[in-house]
């Protein structure tokens, strides 16, 4: 499934690959896409990736997620 979460304190193309490989390694991420201009990430994944633990790794590597669309 898909799922699309606003992400705020990203500046530069640094900070959007961390956040995507922060959410890559979340269990049950399959694909990851980061948008720097537009603040979000769009993700594909399965029923393991929780919005707790993609909130949670985004928090880990340092910036704020917000809402979350597409969740179950
Ligand atoms: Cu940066």
């Amino acid at each position: 499934m898909k799922k699309t979460i606003q992400i705020s304190g990203m500046t530069c193309m640094h900070c959007s690959m961390r956040v995507e490989k922060a959410l890559k390694a979340v269990q049950g991420v399959n694909q990851v896409n980061v948008d720097l201009r537009l603040g979000q990430a769009t993700l594909d994944v399965n029923e393991q990736a929780t919005d707790l633990s993609l909130k949670n790794a985004i928090k880990e590597a340092g910036y704020k997620p917000g809402k979350i669309e597409g969740s179950l």
